[in-house]
């Protein structure tokens, strides 16, 4: 007996030593992303917080100037003429380098003394020489990994060119850029290919809030029920292709309402106007999952136009805030919170660019109105066709010929005006 467990124990040494050689190699292989952007951080901040890095390397055929070729936007499911799909204040481009970096960073990197993990994973292939940075004259090694896809069956680089994905790469990835140059040399990661084989979807945003729901066809963390209900699309992840899953989005979206209500007995609420009533109790609710301590009591929301209300606790609230609806808290246990009824308390969508907006053809900016902001973008495509830019759509072809002309502009003038504000019939 004693024999056995000695062996055991040596077992688990090993594996640990194991576990600690593989792990030293991928610290020194690539170091932590800083994203302070993502939960709760609203879009001013998110603005004032973006200043350019010098690693951002400019390239050529970019319309939107995001920082991702028009081709590689097509490609990928981006929009080539918008250059902040997530309305996050970064460009696209930064934001998606930034985020296949952390992915990259936090994949499991391949352990000889385990068995082949079935999610994709790393091996990092150390090389005989150094290169340095062009930029901030980091010195790295000139290998990389190697990302291997089991449920695919397949590993990148596959081309015959790139035998892996240089340390380098990711050292401006982690700078916002997929572009990066070393010794001289500039070169570009294959941005398509790379989403690829990371399975990224949406926007990676790794948050442990995320709970899993059951009976969500498109894994958007609304179930199939919810999106019938409130009208969203439950064969689509992302219905509004802003590259963040509608779950996290509406709940962040509901979330950010709800905070900025008029409270009863504090503020002026306007008649007819939505409120919520505080009824906090005495004593905390711990979150199963960050473990911060709110209030274990509830807001009571109200629409007296519509003469509805719901019960919101602050622990849901909290989760909301972290993109999802369902929470797990010390006092209210496991709980979801009725979506169909937020969204229609709340009367969602309450702003432009709530999830469900809906936009005009000629609504180029997606402000919600046809007004002279875009004529300016329909005057820098004035002419040109999907050829010049190497796309199959081109902004303020309204027709969808592939040419912006004419026709595009009398169509354009005859929602001269008009808009889709929320709340605006
Ligand atoms: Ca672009
Ligand atoms: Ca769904
Ligand atoms: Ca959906
Ligand atoms: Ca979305
Ligand atoms: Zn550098
Ligand atoms: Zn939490």
């Amino acid at each position: 007996m004693r024999k056995l467990r000695r062996a055991h124990q040596r077992h688990v040494r090993e594996q640990a030593k194991c576990r600690k050689k593989f792990k030293q190699r991928a610290v020194a292989a690539g170091t932590a992303a800083a994203i302070t952007l993502g939960t709760g951080v609203c879009l001013n901040q998110a603005l004032a917080a973006y200043t350019p890095d010098p690693h951002e390397l400019l390239i050529s055929q970019d319309a939107d100037s995001d920082l991702l070729a028009n081709t590689e936007e097509v490609a990928i499911g981006y929009h080539a003429f918008k250059g902040d799909q997530s309305h996050s204040g970064v460009p696209d481009g930064v934001e998606l380098a930034k985020y296949c970096a952390e992915a990259i960073n936090q994949l499991p990197v391949y352990d000889p003394c385990s068995p082949e993990p079935n999610e994709p994973y790393r091996a990092d292939l150390i090389a005989l020489g150094m290169e340095m940075c062009d930029i901030c004259g980091l010195v790295l090694n000139m290998g990389g990994p190697v990302i291997f896809n089991p449920r695919l069956g397949s590993h990148w680089p596959a081309g015959p060119g790139d035998l892996w994905l240089p340390f380098m790469s990711v050292h401006y990835m982690e700078h916002g850029s997929f572009s990066f140059s070393a010794d001289g040399f500039t070169r570009r990661v294959d941005v398509p290919q790379l989403l690829t084989v990371l399975e990224l979807e949406y926007l990676y945003e790794p948050d442990d809030h995320h709970l899993a729901v059951i009976d969500d066809s498109d894994g958007d963390l609304l179930t199939d029920g919810e999106e019938a209900t409130a009208g969203y699309d439950s064969n689509d992840l992302d219905q509004d292709n802003n590259w963040v899953r509608d779950g996290v989005e509406l709940a962040k979206q509901c979330a950010e309402v709800i905070e900025t209500l008029p409270v009863e007995g504090i503020d002026e609420i306007g008649e007819g106007e939505l409120y919520k009533e505080n009824h906090f109790q005495k004593g905390l609710e711990y979150c199963d999952i960050c473990g911060e301590a709110v209030n274990m009591g509830f807001w009571l929301v109200k629409n007296p136009t519509l003469g509805l209300s719901i019960d919101v606790h602050e622990i849901a609230c909290h989760y909301m805030g972290h993109g999802s609806f369902s929470y797990a808290g010390s006092v209210h246990n496991n709980g979801r919170i009725d979506v169909a009824t937020l969204v229609q308390v709340l009367e969602m969508p309450r702003r432009c660019g709530d999830l469900g907006t809906a936009f005009l053809a000629g609504d180029l900016n997606d402000d919600c109105q046809v007004t002279l902001t875009d004529i300016g973008e329909l005057t820098q495509h004035w002419l040109k066709d999907c050829s010049y830019f190497g796309t199959p759509y081109i902004l303020g072809d309204l027709s969808d010929d592939c040419k912006v002309n004419l026709v595009d502009f009398a169509k354009f003038a005859a929602q001269w005006l008009n808009s889709t504000l929320p709340g605006q019939d």
